[in-house]
């Protein structure tokens, strides 16, 4: 098995843990004399440059999240200034305010080396093609794979989601061996195969690259089946990198943290104190060579643990368990990040309807489906049905340019939504995975 970076993948784990103390030493510094925001909440916390020495000290320094990059938006916890900055993405499905991250040119080369190894670690090299139909754009999903693409000479392909019978004409045609995509459309690809009546022979798929949402092992064996290819789970989040923070080799047992780049630690979502290896809880990346966006002890609200043992493929590097669960609301919708709450303040915002409602989330032929299910006011209900119906359709378009998502919107009659008397039940997910 080929490895991208013998020298770091395979460090002796208290050489990494030095080299991790020196990055951390120069983050902390950097972000305490550029980033005003971070000098003030440690400042707050009586520290220093001076107080963050090793690895050990990193408890001390206060957690960052996701509402902390919303406050600074868009370039606010930037390090560096915007003539640095070679690119910029977005976390999608946010109410007016996305999650903006940036890159300097060496985030840019960090970035393609990370993805380098993500697909390495997947057994992709220079003879391979790589069909990539994540989506290209503010999302970090196409780009990313793109770079670390280029970077190990594989050829490229471009394709971007959607257009599926576009896509299966291309991975015929040009004989691409690596698929990159999420995995629910991994396996839309799958079926729209089998009913196109396309022989499996006729494709040279070995592998896919597959994340961006949580997926079972199920899943993952009905790929398999379904694509006969090898299917590897890869990891990340635009506000650590993008894709490349973390990624499955071929023994497919867990996924290996690129740590000499992202310092993964687990705490307990309730009390956040850090958790001793081996327990579940909540994921958190302190970055420690970024120069754009460098972030320290980020909460990334998804739930998983991480083993340390040395991998039978010869890496050191720590491995995280797949993650399946959050300990946030966060849906993921057709890759669409979506909080119930952001489908609340739309709602909010019109006086014919009342904010109680319902999300039903289900997955038919393997693609999302979203269905909002939303009470009438009671006076607006006795109108005509002329008239509820165009209700109906300004929610949807209100709610689909404010998320960037189709939802289909059932209009209910007043006080037909179940009350609970503790905490709403504001989603019903139904997706088998
Ligand atoms: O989804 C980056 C990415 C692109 C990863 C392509 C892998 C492949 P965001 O849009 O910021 O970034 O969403 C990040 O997606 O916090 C997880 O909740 C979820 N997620 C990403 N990868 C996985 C995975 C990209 N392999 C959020 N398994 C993260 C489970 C995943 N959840």
């Amino acid at each position: 098995m080929e490895i991208w970076n013998r020298h770091f993948e395979c460090m002796d784990r208290e050489e990494l843990r030095k080299v991790q103390g020196e990055r951390l030493r120069e983050t902390v510094e950097r972000v305490y004399f550029n980033v005003p925001y971070y000098r003030q909440k440690m400042q707050e916390a009586n520290l220093g440059p001076e107080s963050i020495r090793t690895i050990d000290d990193l408890h001390k320094l206060p957690f960052t999240t996701k509402q902390d990059l919303r406050d600074n938006y868009p370039f606010g916890l930037f390090a560096v200034p915007m003539s640095e900055i070679v690119r910029v993405h977005a976390s999608s499905g946010t109410t007016g305010k996305p999650t903006v991250v940036g890159y300097t040119r060496r985030d840019i080369a960090t970035w393609s080396e990370v993805m380098a190894r993500t697909l390495t670690c997947a057994g992709a090299d220079r003879n391979d093609f790589i069909h990539i139909a994540y989506g290209y754009g503010l999302f970090t999903g196409g780009l990313g794979l793109h770079y670390g693409g280029e970077k190990i000479g594989a050829s490229v392909i471009p394709v971007s989601g959607g257009n599926t019978m576009r896509q299966l004409q291309l991975l015929v045609d040009f004989g691409s061996t690596v698929l990159a995509c999420t995995p629910s459309y991994a396996l839309f690809i799958a079926e729209a195969i089998e009913e196109a009546k396309i022989n499996r022979d006729d494709l040279k798929l070995r592998v896919g690259v597959f994340g961006a949402e949580p997926w079972t092992e199920n899943m993952r064996r009905e790929i398999e089946d379904k694509l006969r290819i090898k299917a590897i789970d890869i990891y990340g989040l635009s506000e650590v990198i993008g894709p490349g923070v973390a990624s499955e080799c071929l023994v497919q047992n867990g996924l290996h943290v690129n740590e000499d780049h992202f310092y993964p630690e687990i705490i307990d979502p309730k009390t956040l104190e850090v958790l001793p290896e081996g327990q579940i809880g909540e994921l958190v990346f302190t970055t420690i060579t970024k120069e754009g966006l460098p972030l320290i002890r980020y909460r990334t609200r998804d739930l998983t643990r991480l083993n340390y043992e040395k991998c039978r493929c010869g890496r050191t590097l720590v491995r995280m368990e797949k993650c399946l669960g959050r300990s946030d609301d966060m849906l993921i919708i057709r890759g669409v990040n979506l909080f119930p709450s952001q489908v609340e303040s739309v709602l909010l915002e019109m006086s014919e309807i009342k904010p109680h409602y319902l999300l039903i989330v289900d997955r038919v032929n393997n693609l999302d489906t979203l269905e909002l299910q939303v009470e009438v006011d009671e006076a607006f209900f006795m109108d005509k049905i002329s008239q509820l119906e165009s209700l109906r359709q300004k929610i949807q378009s209100n709610l689909e340019s404010a998320l960037g998502l189709g939802i289909k919107v059932n209009l209910v009659e007043p006080k037909t939504i179940e009350r609970s008397e503790g905490k709403a039940t504001r989603v019903i997910d139904r997706r088998k995975y």
